[in-house]
């Protein structure tokens, strides 16, 4: 399956945001993100949210009704965004260990059609600032993208496809999410889903790399050893007491650090080479200033996870292969999770002088 150019992507750093796209960007995503902060804290309310919380409200808008231009994506995006309803939790608990209540969720998960599941502790750093979660668990699913329709990002009024696809599997996180969490409250749990199309309380990719559901790459995203890039997150957090699935390192953060086929291919060249300081923590880091205004006139855009070679189901097989044969084991392999500390327990970094130094 070798990849050809998808000729409505215009080449790195070519693009120049339409004038009344550009004037909507009047505060810096980027400041707002915490780029250059050494104290760890939690991310701030930012896009997807309720646009009081946040000022790029329009920039919302413009997005949300460019993507629904394109052939196709109505119906999956009415879909994702019907949420069911929820029942009351049932007065009978299901017993068992944490093992064994996780075996069962994720059985089940993965029963409903779910591509992969990982559990996390819940921790304050996955809780976008203001929010509240007082559930201690969160389950985190993966829904896999048709790699060929995928290929067709960006989308337009001529070719839908790419966006379509982005709609349906975000329709499943939500039919998924919602029944997993219908499926714990009949077991006598609280749960609540939190199906991905809008940010909502909680971050997805922090908890699903605690999770061991993959690692993050140079554009931002998570990669997963089963299908790369080319994923949907949705999650449920539950008091259901459950155990913690450990993080993984296949080679994907090493691989990042000599590719760079997503910087290349970013139309705004908002794809940072180099890892950056954000928040208390040095990792990958998209500009959002430079990514929004192509996102919101492109139609979702999506050509970083798109175009990522672990996406690719030819290369990545190949690439696991290589990595494992570079890549120290993860970490906490050996922990404990009980004792693996938790984001908030770790310092922050000395300063800049000290750290560069
Ligand atoms: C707001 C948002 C956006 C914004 C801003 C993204 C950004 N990078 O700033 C815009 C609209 C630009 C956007 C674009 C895209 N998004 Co988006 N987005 C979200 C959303 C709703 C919230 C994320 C957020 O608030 N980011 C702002 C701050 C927190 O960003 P940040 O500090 O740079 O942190 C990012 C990562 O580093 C990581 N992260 C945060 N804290 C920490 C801490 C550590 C230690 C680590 C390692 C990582 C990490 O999470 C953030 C992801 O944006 C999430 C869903 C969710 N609830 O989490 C989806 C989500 C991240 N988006 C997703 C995708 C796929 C995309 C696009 C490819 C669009 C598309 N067509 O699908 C592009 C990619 C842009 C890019 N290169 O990042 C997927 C990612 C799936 C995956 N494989 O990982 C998510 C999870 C949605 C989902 N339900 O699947 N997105
Ligand atoms: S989604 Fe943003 S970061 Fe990814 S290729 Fe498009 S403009 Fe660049
Ligand atoms: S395209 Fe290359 S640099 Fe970008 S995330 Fe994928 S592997 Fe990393």
């Amino acid at each position: 399956m070798p990849y050809t150019p998808n000729a409505r992507r215009p080449k790195r750093g070519t693009y120049r945001p339409r004038p009344e796209i550009a004037s909507l960007v009047v505060t810096s995503g980027n400041v707002i993100n915490g780029v250059g902060e050494t104290a760890v804290r939690q991310a701030s309310p930012f896009f997807w949210h309720p646009p009081t919380l946040h000022p790029y409200g329009d920039l919302q808008t413009i997005a949300r009704t460019n993507s629904r231009k394109c052939p196709g994506t109505g119906p999956v995006f009415q879909q994702a965004y019907t949420y069911p309803p929820l029942q009351a939790p049932s007065a009978t608990k299901l017993e068992g260990s944490p093992e064994a209540l996780s075996a069962q969720v994720k059985q089940w998960a993965l029963s409903a059609g779910v591509d992969a599941v990982g559990i996390a502790r819940m921790d304050p750093l996955f809780v976008f600032q203001g929010y509240t979660i007082d559930d201690p668990w969160v389950i985190v699913i993966v829904l896999a993208h048709n790699y060929d329709d995928l290929q067709e990002v960006p989308s337009d009024e001529t070719n839908g496809v790419g966006v379509t696809e982005i709609g349906t599997q975000y329709a499943r996180g939500t039919r998924i999410s919602y029944a997993l969490a219908n499926w714990i409250r009949s077991q006598g749990y609280h749960a609540k889903p939190y199906p991905g199309p809008s940010a909502d309380a909680l971050l997805l990719i922090p908890p699903a790399i605690a999770a061991g559901l993959g690692e993050l790459g140079k554009h931002g995203s998570l990669i997963t050893p089963q299908f790369g890039s080319g994923v949907r997150l949705a999650a449920v957090t539950t008091d259901m007491p459950l155990s913690a699935d450990r993080p993984v390192r296949f080679g994907a953060d090493s691989f990042c650090t000599s590719c760079q086929i997503c910087t290349n291919s970013c139309p705004p060249a908002a794809i940072a080479p180099e890892k950056q300081m954000v928040r208390g923590q040095e990792r990958w880091y998209v500009d959002f200033d430079k990514c929004i205004p192509y996102f919101a006139e492109a139609a979702s855009c999506g050509i970083c996870f798109a175009v990522c070679p672990w996406t690719r189901p030819d290369v990545r097989p190949k690439l696991l292969q290589k990595m494992a044969a570079c890549e120290p084991p993860a970490a906490t392999a050996d922990a404990d999770p009980a004792e693996t500390p938790t984001p908030l327990d770790r310092q922050p970094p000395p300063p800049d002088t000290e750290r560069h130094a």
